[in-house]
């Protein structure tokens, strides 16, 4: 690994890992044993697809999003060995919250998982009214309580950052609309107790005749390395067919987030396998997760294909920068 470019976190060493193939120069590259969650993992799921995975005990959990075969999406907890096979549960995660209010939420669908403050918190896509960010913790994968959502409607893709940043809880976000948005930028807001978020600032925006020229919005929680925040994001674009969901990758300033110092002009990945294209949605790779290894600069990507199957990708944290700043904008 080049010495220069460092993960800033926990080493993983068993974390998933596929070397690159041979015939391959891409800076990321597939899992050749994608898809690896199918469809119908569970006798509830039309599709699993957009989850979060995270080191636990040595071993793996994740929250999943599954779309049952009503077609009501739902978040469910799961465990696996090795980050490549996982058991999910058969019924949805049941969220503690004292607020019946919030309680009863109609959908939640692309959680991000993250360990904060010796904490794992969620974020999804959870329906109040419409979409907004619900937040929620869990300390042993048994018990998730939930907390006030983040934004009023309509909001997707809450990302947390891995720390406090100016001594503030902080978050990626993407207001929205009420239906499939054809619009979207990121912005950045804090909060001092994970409760009240403020101090909004604009992070990015998509770029016209591009892969991401309709909307833009945070993937897997931010990476800390030396040289800033390494944000890995999806780009949608209109095509005479409908959206094509690709994935690039950002490098943001530490301090302040909200300033970019370096992005991707061509994408990293896009819809190209059969299980990316063909599905219940076409055309989308969006990713969700990722697993990474101080020691090794490894970095595991889960993304969701066509919002069907789950898959991993890699990369390498050296790699990827050295891309990225001779491949910006
Ligand atoms: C977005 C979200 C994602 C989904 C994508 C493509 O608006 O709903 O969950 O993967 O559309 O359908």
């Amino acid at each position: 690994m080049n010495d220069n470019v460092k993960i800033i976190g926990e080493s993983l060493s068993n974390i998933p890992w596929e070397n690159r193939p041979p015939d391959s120069e891409n800076v990321v590259w597939r899992s050749a044993k994608n898809p690896i969650i199918p469809r119908d993992l569970i006798p509830k799921s039309n599709s699993i697809f957009n989850s979060a995975t995270i080191p636990y005990k040595n071993k793996f959990a994740g929250v999943f999003r599954v779309d049952h075969k009503s077609r009501i999406m739902k978040l469910h907890r799961g465990f696996s060995d090795d980050g490549f096979s996982w058991e999910i549960d058969e019924n949805p995660i049941e969220f503690i919250c004292d607020d019946i209010e919030i309680a009863n939420f109609e959908y939640g669908y692309d959680p991000r998982l993250v360990k904060l403050d010796e904490k794992y918190y969620i974020t999804w896509c959870n329906g109040y009214h419409g979409p907004t960010i619900g937040v929620a913790y869990t300390e042993d994968f048994e018990n998730f309580y939930q907390l006030e959502n983040a934004y009023l409607p309509f909001n997707r893709n809450g990302v947390l950052f891995p720390r406090k940043i100016n001594s503030k809880y902080t978050m990626l976000n993407r207001p929205s609309d009420n239906g499939h948005t054809p619009f979207g930028d990121i912005f950045y807001s804090e909060s001092p107790d994970m409760i009240h978020w403020g101090c909004h600032r604009h992070v990015m925006t998509p770029i016209p005749n591009t892969w991401q020229s309709t909307k833009v919005g945070a993937g897997p929680n931010p990476i800390e390395t030396n040289i800033g925040w390494l944000l890995i994001y999806h780009g949608v674009l209109t095509s005479c067919n409908g959206f094509v969901y690709s994935m690039g990758a950002a490098i943001l300033d530490l301090e302040k987030p909200w300033k970019i110092l370096y992005r991707t002009k061509s994408y990293l990945m896009s819809p190209q396998k059969l299980y990316e294209c063909v599905g219940d949605v076409p055309n989308v790779f969006f990713p969700c997760s990722a697993l990474t290894d101080s020691e090794t600069g490894r970095i595991a990507i889960y993304y969701g294909a066509a919002d069907t199957v789950t898959c991993l990708a890699y990369a390498k944290v050296d790699e990827l920068i050295e891309f990225i700043k001779n491949n910006t904008i």
